[in-house]
């Protein structure tokens, strides 16, 4: 019995009936328009967007789709496909209010009129293919698709091009770092709003620049399934321990630590975890920039030397920053003895999704030395999933 292979059962027409339907059985009538928003999986640059370097996210073909009717008032009901409707009255949002779900649709709405925006209130139903809890950011395509509805219709004409959706990025960001209170970096919602087709996002994280890397390759998604606890209190942590580091070195992002003597400089940091975060974060911004060197070959690109970029980027989020787990690393050592030419965790970590670069056609066998893998442990059998690079989010309907 192999994972999950190939296309996937639900296509992007279907979610957008679905999120329809879901909106008629709801509320009753017609949305004013469906919008939608990818998940995201991180080719290489791990825990570096919040340390101000160099990441390479691609959007991924899986997708949330939000169909949505304005209000003229400031009452948001909201709807998911595995969620009753809760309403949240706008004026009552703000750090830690409303708790779980809906703190993603309504801080997005909170942060626009935060940033000055003139919002209100809103009827909305989601539908989505993005795995929840799989490290593939379903959080920045839900805050994303909603961000897009918004901005149309309200007319706040950021949409229609990059600049104004990086502003729309930046209200998913506070969204989720302020009302949901999860101190994450930029990088999810913006490979979910600014990502393009067939392109892996090459992102400044200190300037927030974007560049299009064309990206062709088929990836192969291993979900674990694994959701680990203390995720926010180990991510804030990991946080707090690169601060602490790029305090020791005099420099206010790690992004600013040159790649060369790097033991002799950190030498200067005192707590030797610290030094340990450091040393990942210094050394996965030089891989990025190896990797968006191989990728800017193109058609050329040495995909081996970008697998061992990926597998070493693994070792040192393991080893270093010590934010693997079992399920991960399994994955990671099955793929590679079954031929993956690099593979390694991809998103926060603790849990979640490993990706794997593969050779064209060749995925049927890792999939299978994968699943042996955790059968043999008699872990939950592990989900997998094919990707190419999809499009950012967009108006559907
Ligand atoms: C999570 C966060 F949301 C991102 O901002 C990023 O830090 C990532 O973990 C690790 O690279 O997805």
């Amino acid at each position: 019995a192999r994972g999950i292979l190939g296309p996937m059962t639900t296509t992007p027409a279907d979610l957008t009936a679905a999120a329809r339907d879901l909106f008629d059985a709801s509320f009753g009538g017609e949305p004013d328009g469906v919008w939608s928003a990818p998940g995201r999986v991180n080719l290489i640059g791990e825990h570096v967007d919040y340390n101000g370097g160099l990441v390479l996210p691609m959007a991924i073909p899986q997708r949330t789709h939000a169909a949505v009717a304005r209000r003229d008032d400031r009452t948001v009901r909201l709807v998911s496909g595995d969620s009753d409707v809760q309403t949240v009255q706008l004026d009552a949002v703000g750090p830690g209010t409303p708790g779980d779900w809906p703190a993603y649709v309504v801080g997005v709405l909170w942060a626009l009129e935060q940033a000055g925006h003139t919002v209100g209130g809103a009827d909305i139903a989601i539908t989505s293919d993005v795995p929840s809890g799989a490290g593939l950011s379903s959080s920045a395509a839900i805050e994303a698709c909603v961000a897009l509805a918004v901005d149309e219709l309200w007319g706040l004409g950021l949409g229609g091009d990059d600049a104004g959706r990086r502003e729309l990025a930046t209200a998913c960001q506070r969204a989720e770092n302020e009302v949901v209170g999860a101190p994450t970096g930029g990088m999810d919602q913006a490979a979910s709003l600014r990502g393009r087709e067939g392109h892996a996002l090459e992102l400044d994280c200190r300037t927030m620049e974007v560049e299009h890397v064309p990206f062709a390759h088929e990836l192969l998604i291993i979900d674990t399934r694994a959701h680990h606890a203390l995720v926010d209190g180990q991510y804030a942590a990991r946080r707090r321990q690169c601060e602490e580091a790029a305090h020791d070195l005099g420099v206010e992002l790690l992004a600013d630590v040159p790649a060369d003597g790097l033991d002799e400089r950190l030498e200067a940091v005192s707590d030797p975890v610290a030094r340990r975060r450091a040393h990942h974060i210094v050394t996965e911004i030089a891989r990025v920039e190896r990797s968006a060197a191989i990728l800017a070959q193109g058609p050329d690109a040495d995909l081996a030397e970008l697998g061992r970029l990926f597998t070493a980027s693994h070792v040192s989020l393991r080893d270093d920053f010590e934010v693997s787990c079992d399920e991960l690393d399994v994955a990671v050592d099955a793929a590679l003895s079954a031929g993956a030419l690099g593979a390694r965790m991809t998103g926060g970590g603790f849990g979640g999704s490993a990706v794997a670069l593969v050779h064209p056609g060749e995925s049927g066998p890792i999939v299978d030395a994968v699943v042996a893998a955790y059968r043999e442990r008699d872990w939950t059998a592990p989900r997998t999933f094919l990707v190419t690079a999809g499009a950012g989010a967009s108006r559907d309907a």
